[in-house]
């Protein structure tokens, strides 16, 4: 039988009953296939009709006795030939056979598919894009021969044609797996996995076939006959030198095909003339040359040197190269300490004379006691590169220690600069993040980054990523505890991201894969990984001896010649470098080293479009009083603006009414209320020139229903943002951020670090899942000021509130927020009413300094009958840091003061009120850093009668504010007040998770302060 030629869909019938069978317990293939269908005669008693029943729908497929075939449902998989597709990873498993059959049947004949499984396919584009059903494919090749008169009369015979199809079968297969086989790892020491199936007989060939020519498919792109010896010599150059591609996950048709394409028409050759050659050398010089140089002039001084992963140098200096032929006009790196001298130095162009000051603990940095400065190895660095095309700013960002959350903090940057740049394509402004192998796979971040790369908001149009692979980490000594993937980097093949892992001792191999990684990023947008496999030829600081845990390793590391001398030799042999010229450029490196001057050629006339003078925002302190009433008569026009919901959008019948609502208070027929407040100030901010991106898990709706910034249709689901229509041509962004804090929080950080003219907020869902993001709060956003003089006025809205809803979701952790202010590094505020909120926002905004703002924001006071504003505290009011008793008391009869913040204010006053309290005082602190003392202590005057100042909380005493506000109290009370403190006893917990405790805990704490017994210390543990 020369081919089987039966309809497609009886063989991916017969898979499908097969399988069922099976799973019901039959021997394999026991079942009978005809043209009238299935028939399996063991105990499942499958019976399947000849065709696809019309509802076989792409998720599950159950037998009679309820076996299942279960399918991933609708997921982005993507089939470019049936081949390619069974051995590609996305769907290998239990069903791949099934689906591969159902892919060949659909595009034998689209008919032969149900309606739902011909969209999944058709999604895929495969049709578009030439993909045959291997009967198709063997029809074609078959017509070719006839065609070229080979076999005129007869059939291809069965022979030729099975390895023709094994001729195919191994092109896929060095396609997805011939990075297993690649000579990665410089030293030799990585173990390869086995890949048989990059060997002939795998596939039914052998080495009598080589000679034979056959249909190449689609190979480098343009499918043409070849001798089976020249497709695996090209083969094995493309997919198992010093390169390893892997992409075949990829479920693109087009980017998949794109990176083959390319490969394979550059067959490891990275097509560079001698000039380009030379550069490579000179980078590898520079890259030696700096280490070397430190490494005698500053003995054991810690520089996390470079030295083993040298090609890191030259590749980046390409990168900015082929920035600047692209019309890049910014490009920013995340790195971490590893190379990040060599890169300042090399790259950035920093004078080595700073440098060397720098090892000689002399730091530029402002006379200001505020601020701290920062290890040389975690400094940043901008300055414009000259590139034969245009200068480019290439940026370093400042880093904490806390490996790798820096490049969220850089895609934040990279961001705003695009939107500064209106540069919605990506096209001026481009993120690269260099790793580390232990740290890329290790550190969550990176897997939430990824994650946010595609998503509304946070796209950047794809980041260049870098491994600087040197196979050991730092907290493990034997591989096999470093992680439980094959590669560092398999966590981007989660984003479909192609990774190039290369052998870091080919430097040219390393440009090629540099490149196409550059312009793989710049065609798709999306993320691509280049996984430079070197080693550290010394221990991981200057200090560390590697060879105790390393012994094997460093045996090898210390005879091997270093990659400069490797490349050099190459030149030196292609007859392409005279033998000593190497060192003479080695020696007129390290002289130019010691001039001090920059190594980088620096552009004199960069182009100053798109750049900050942050200097206006330098100006102020947090104490100037800043004016932020708006005219009544402009919140009118705003506020008609924020609630004119347009014919087309019919808005959910409660949204409706809060709309409706917000008419009223409009029209000063009701208060205001938080939701219409909050909206109003960001309406006045907008209008007044600034631009908006709030962004946080439901923040568009609000997370307590009261925001409603923007609008859903219920009819076609279309939505609608009000505040975009305040200013033509803002910038309006509310974002509902997909489920990580992390990341998203350093993504805002560093967004609102570029951008001083926005008004940025990130909102926690509840306060504490701040947490998530505390190496964010603790290493940048609190302290980047004081350590590497960044300016930051990213606004943390984080809902707080003793309300019996347990111990996640009560507390915000105030206490930690207070205990970071020092030297007026941000503000910390708990505003109570809609008014405070209004004009505390626009405070942030019109100031002139940028400094975090951490509010603990409301829940139910979001719908508080008594927590409401009048039109006019909007329009002629301001944010009062302390407010004062409401109710009308005699001040004289008054022996207690309450000082308090918060929501727990509200159940004070109506204690009070309840019981008529005239001798209560009640004071809300609303600004708690700084701390107003004046304020406090003009309110304590008021009463010259009191002696009693009680601080009431209703966080555990060793949370909340109480500790960390004590001593600001003291400092506010005379001679004659005794100051105690009113609220729940200490706990390890934030609060009860019962809510009948709560309860009585609240009402008990209530009580102690307005006619409690006063104490300080004597809370219980
Ligand atoms: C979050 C975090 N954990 C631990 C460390 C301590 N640390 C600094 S470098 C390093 C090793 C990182 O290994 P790798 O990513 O492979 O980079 P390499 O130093 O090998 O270049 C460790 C554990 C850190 N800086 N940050």
């Amino acid at each position: 039988m020369p081919f089987e030629r039966k309809p497609a869909y009886h063989r991916a019938f017969r898979a499908v009953a097969d399988r069922m069978a099976q799973n019901a317990g039959c021997p394999p293939g026991c079942g009978i296939a005809t043209d009238e269908g299935y028939n399996c005669g063991h105990q499942s008693g499958i019976r399947l009709p000849s065709a696809f029943p019309a509802d076989t729908a792409p998720r599950a497929l159950q037998s009679p006795d309820g076996c299942k075939l279960s399918f991933p449902a609708g997921g982005d998989v993507s089939i470019n030939s049936t081949r390619e597709f069974a051995e590609s990873s996305a769907l290998a498993g239990g069903n791949a056979d099934y689906v591969e059959a159902l892919y060949n049947a659909w595009l034998t004949d689209p008919s032969a598919v149900s309606a739902q499984w011909g969209g999944y396919f058709d999604s895929f584009q495969g049709r578009q894009h030439g993909d045959i059903a291997p009967d198709a494919a063997i029809a074609r090749i078959e017509a070719a021969q006839q065609q070229r008169g080979q076999h005129a009369a007869a059939p291809v015979s069965d022979e030729h044609a099975r390895k023709q199809a094994g001729v195919l079968r191994l092109l896929t297969a060095y396609r997805s797996r011939g990075h297993l086989a690649a000579n990665l790892d410089p030293l030799n020491l990585a173990e390869k996995m086995p890949a048989p199936d990059l060997g002939l007989a795998f596939h039914g060939l052998s080495d009598a076939d080589l000679d034979t020519e056959f249909d190449t498919g689609n190979y480098a792109g343009n499918g043409q006959r070849m001798k089976l010896r020249d497709l695996v010599e090209r083969l094995k150059k493309t997919y198992t030198g010093t390169i390893g591609a892997e992409f075949m996950h990829i479920s693109n048709h087009e980017q998949r095909n794109w990176i083959y394409s390319r490969l394979e028409k550059a067959a490891g050759d990275s097509g560079l003339d001698q000039a380009g050659k030379q550069r490579v050398l000179d980078g590898l010089t520079a890259a030696e040359g700096l280490e070397r140089y430190l490494h005698t002039k500053y003995v054991g001084q810690k520089r996390f040197s470079l030295e083993g992963g040298d090609s890191l140098i030259p590749m980046l200096d390409d990168v900015v190269r082929s920035a600047g032929d692209q019309g890049i006009r910014e490009v920013v790196i995340g790195m971490a300490h590893r190379g990040r001298l060599n890169v300042l130095v090399n790259i950035l162009g920093k004078p080595p004379k700073t440098l060397f000051d720098e090892f000689e603990g002399k730091f530029e940095h402002p006379e200001d006691p505020a601020h701290t400065g920062d290890v040389k190895y975690h400094l940043g660095f901008s300055t414009d590169v000259k590139t034969p095309k245009g200068g480019v700013h290439v940026a370093l960002a400042f880093n904490p220690s806390h490996l790798e959350i820096v490049n969220a903090v850089v895609a934040g940057s990279v961001h705003a600069r695009q939107v500064r740049r209106r540069d919605s394509g990506h096209k001026q402004s481009m993120a690269v993040f260099i790793h580390g192998d232990a740290a890329f796979a290790g550190q969550g971040v990176n897997m939430e980054l990824l994650n946010m790369s595609q998503a509304r908001g946070f796209r950047i149009g794809g980041a260049l990523h870098i491994v600087i692979n040197n196979q050991v980490g730092f907290t493990t000594s034997n591989p096999q505890d470093a992680r439980s993937t094959l590669y560092c980097t398999d966590l981007a093949k989660m984003v479909n991201a192609p990774v190039l892992h290369v052998n870091g001792d080919d430097p040219e191999a390393v440009i090629e894969v540099t490149r196409l990684a550059y312009d793989f990023r710049e065609q798709f947008e999306r993320d691509v990984v280049v996984d430079l496999v070197c080693y550290r030829r010394l221990g991981h600081n200057e200090a560390d001896e590697p060879a105790a845990t390393q012994p094997i390793m460093y045996k090898i590391i210390r005879s091997r010649p270093t990659t400069r001398d490797l490349y050099q030799q190459q030149l030196v042999k292609q007859g392409l470098l005279a033998d000593g010229e190497a060192q003479k450029q080695f020696d007129a490196y390290r002289a130019r080293l010691e001039a001090g001057k920059p190594m980088t050629d620096i552009d004199p006339k960069p182009n100053r479009e798109g750049r900050v003078d942050w200097a206006q925002f330098t100006a102020g302190k947090l104490s100037t009083d800043v004016d932020t009433r708006v005219a009544p008569d402009k919140l009118k026009t705003l506020g008609t603006k924020l609630i004119a919901i347009p014919d087309d959008l019919k808005p959910h019948s409660r949204v409706a009414k809060i709309y409706a609502d917000r008419a009223k208070m409009l029209a000063g027929e009701a208060p205001a209320d938080w939701g219409y407040a909050e909206n109003l100030a960001y309406a006045t901010l907008v209008d007044g020139g600034h631009d908006l991106r709030l962004v946080g898990q439901d923040s568009a709706r609000g997370t307590f229903f009261h925001r409603h910034a923007v609008l859903h249709d219920q009819n076609d689901g279309h939505t609608y943002l009000p505040l975009a229509t305040i200013r033509k041509g803002a910038d309006v962004e509310v974002i509902d951020s997909l489920l990580s804090e992390n990341a998203v929080m350093a993504f805002e950080y560093g967004h609102s670090t570029t951008d001083p003219y926005t008004l940025h907020i990130w909102e926690a869902q509840f306060g504490d899942f701040a947490n998530g993001a505390q190496v964010v709060i603790d290493q940048f956003v609190t302290s980047g000021e004081a350590k590497w003089n960044r300016y930051c006025g990213l606004v943390l809205l984080l809902p707080h509130g003793y309300e019996g809803q347990g111990p996640e979701h009560s507390s915000a952790r105030l206490e930690r927020y207070l205990q970071m202010c020092a030297m007026e590094n941000m503000s910390v505020c708990v505003p109570t009413t809609p008014a405070q909120y209004f004009h505390m926002i626009r405070r942030q905004m019109l100031r002139k300094v940028r400094k975090p703002l951490i509010v603990m924001s409301p829940k139910s006071l979001l719908r508080h009958k008594h927590a409401v504003s009048t039109l006019d505290e909007l329009a002629n009011g301001r944010f009062q840091l302390v407010i004062g008793e409401a109710r009308k008391l005699a001040a004289k009869k008054v022996k207690r003061v309450v000082l308090c913040s918060g929501k727990v204010y509200y159940d004070l006053l109506e204690h009070a009120d309840k019981d008529k309290l005239a001798d209560v005082a009640i004071v809300r602190v609303e600004q708690l850093y700084p701390f107003p003392r004046d304020e406090v202590s003009a309110e304590l005057a008021k009463y010259p009668a009191a002696t009693d100042v009680v601080w009431c909380q209703e966080e555990p005493m060793n949370q909340g504010a109480w500790f960390q506000i004590r001593h600001h109290l003291q400092a506010c009370i005379g001679e004659q007040h005794h100051l105690s403190y009113a609220g729940r006893v200490r706990s390890p917990a934030p609060a009860t998770g019962h809510l009948k405790e709560h309860t009585v805990e609240q009402a008990a704490l209530v009580e102690q302060a307005l006619v409690g017994a006063t104490e300080t210390e004597s809370a219980p543990e």
